[in-house]
């Protein structure tokens, strides 16, 4: 385990089986993996599925955490968390998920392995992880891509909706 703590940003993702406990549940467990805690998470969202249609809207969050694992490490317990969290898959690619947490930003690095690519490629385009990304980290420039502020910008808030709970 590093000795360092790096502030590392996770998007959390789920449209099946009380979606809304599901984030929750999966912040509590960011908070409780080894050498980690969760410093920060945004409001939820509620947005409209990217991909197939025919699959319930999401609920989106980002979370802040604090760790001492290194980004692949880290990746491994967020893949246990998925699947202790009864992730299932349906077979289709971009279909519906219990739990889907992705590693967007790991300090200032930049990753691109077979495993694991950081900055996540899909966070400029994608409304539900950029403005609850926005909410707990107005400042933070991304590796590659230049300031938050300016992606949000360019990311229009169609279909996303913060969730009254
Ligand atoms: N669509 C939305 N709105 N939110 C997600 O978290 C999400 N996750 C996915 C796909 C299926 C691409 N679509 C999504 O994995």
């Amino acid at each position: 385990m590093n000795s360092m703590l790096v502030r590392a940003y996770v998007a959390l993702g789920s449209n099946l089986q009380d979606p809304v406990k599901q984030i929750r549940r999966a912040v509590s467990a960011m908070d409780e993996l080894p050498g980690t805690c969760c410093v920060a998470a945004s409001s939820l969202y509620r947005s409209a599925p990217l991909g197939p249609q025919d699959q319930a809207e999401y609920v989106n969050a980002v979370a802040a955490i604090d760790t001492r694992l290194s980004a692949h490490d880290l990746l491994v317990e967020m893949q246990r968390v998925e699947t202790r969290h009864g992730r299932m898959r349906h077979g289709e690619r971009w279909g519906p998920r219990t739990l889907d947490l992705d590693l967007l930003l790991y300090g200032d690095e930049t990753h691109e392995d077979e495993k694991l690519t950081v900055p996540h490629p899909g966070l400029p385009e994608r409304n539900f992880v950029l403005y609850p990304l926005r909410e707990i980290a107005p400042w933070l420039h991304i590796p590659g891509l230049g300031s938050l502020e300016a992606l949000v910008g360019g990311c229009p808030d169609v279909g996303l909706q913060p969730l009254a709970v």
